[in-house]
């Protein structure tokens, strides 16, 4: 059994909803941390007016009890209270009211660089509406929960992740960072960056090289690619690695297995080797243009411009808190998955176990 995630929920609909399965008995979970992380996501400069509308929390169905797993499927929602301005929008069934709020009228000018055209066309949708709402990132609020789930896993286990911003259109400074933020606001534009996430405490041995669906590199790859709006994922340093030459790239070992470099970002051959995890991903200007792009209707195939909906000018700080949040969970997963257990007291201990027969100093 393994650790698995499943998600609904479309960004104007009524709630998010999540089910993990595969998480042992035993764990105890934070209320404050998980909201604590909702909250993270929310913050930033730059962001659409809509989350002054949100304080996203998360409610549980099922799967605990008294604050600890049951390791029994764990059920949760997070609502969208935007939902009420969207009642008749976005009614699951058909409403019997004269139309009211938003969302009344289809959507037919695919934004360029969102999901809209290549959704509508693949899904057989006129208006667009039905593809976008559920590409949006909002869904992301339910992968930061999960995550902080899959964190206080982690952290049994001495494990920490952690996100930061490195570049937000191409400004690595805080100073210069709002400035580029204001100018694209200012310009009715929008921005991207570049963000790193870290996992510190993770032992040799996560992951595997005998498929390539084993290898956690990939794993965590193809995680932090599934965000919305990532065009680039690298795993230590990366692109910059095909430059250099093979005796500047690699990370020599020391007497106690240990690295004074880390340019392999924490793993070799798909496998972790003790070193911190690191991965950074890009992410691509938000395409919900203020000043619209060129687009073409659905409907009529006249030229027109593109839908102009409230929406954010950039959204790299949520990106660090959601990429942690991908790495934290492809990280227990892989954990999980070496060290098993119903009990947390197992997984614990097998990774224990495991560390005595290798011998690790390190404490991790
Ligand atoms: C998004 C567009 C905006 C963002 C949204 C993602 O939504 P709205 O049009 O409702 O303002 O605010 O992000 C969130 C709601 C969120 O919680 O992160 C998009 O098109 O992806």
């Amino acid at each position: 059994m393994t650790l698995e995630l499943v998600t609904a929920g479309e960004s104007h609909g009524p709630a998010l909803v999540a089910i993990v399965t595969g998480l042992p008995a035993g764990l105890r979970l934070d209320r404050g941390a998980i909201d604590g992380d909702l909250a993270r996501r929310q913050e930033g400069y730059g962001r659409s007016p809509r989350q002054r509308l949100e304080r996203d929390e998360i409610e549980v169905l099922a799967g605990l009890r008294h604050g600890v797993t049951l390791g029994t499927p764990l059920a949760f929602v997070i609502a969208n209270r935007d939902h009420e301005n969207w009642a008749w929008g976005m009614s699951a069934w058909p409403p019997a009211e004269e139309p009211f709020g938003k969302g009344t009228s289809p959507v037919t000018l695919p934004r360029p660089g969102h999901a809209d055209l290549a959704g509508a066309l693949k899904f057989g949708h006129t208006d667009a509406r039905n593809a976008l709402e559920r590409a949006s990132a909002r869904q992301t609020a339910v992968q930061v929960a999960a995550g902080a789930v899959a964190k206080s896993l982690l952290a049994e286990i001495g494990i920490s992740v952690a996100g930061r911003v490195l570049e937000i259109g191409g400004e690595t400074t805080e100073h210069g960072r709002a400035r580029a933020t204001d100018a694209a606001r200012s310009d009715r534009d929008t921005l991207g960056g570049v963000v790193e996430v870290v996992a510190e405490g993770v032992p040799p041995g996560l992951g595997s090289y005998a498929e390539k669906r084993d290898r956690l590199d990939a794993r965590l790859a193809a995680a932090v690619m599934g965000i919305q709006a990532v065009k680039g994922v690298e795993i230590g340093d990366g692109f910059a690695l095909a430059r250099l030459r093979g005796s500047e790239a690699h990370d020599e070992l020391e007497p106690d297995f240990g690295r004074r470099t880390n340019r392999a970002g924490g793993l070799e051959g798909g496998v972790t080797n003790g070193e911190p995890v690191v991965v950074r991903a890009a992410m691509k200007p938000l395409p919900t243009l203020m000043r619209p792009l060129r687009s073409v209707d659905l409907e009529s195939g006249e030229p027109g411009e593109a839908l102009v909906e409230r929406s954010d000018v950039q959204a790299v700080e949520a990106l660090a808190v959601v990429a942690e949040a991908a790495v934290a969970w492809e990280l227990a997963r892989a954990a999980l998955e070496k060290f098993g257990g119903d009990a947390l007291a197992d997984f614990i201990a097998a990774r224990r176990a495991y560390l005595e027969r290798i011998r690790w100093a390190r404490e991790s």
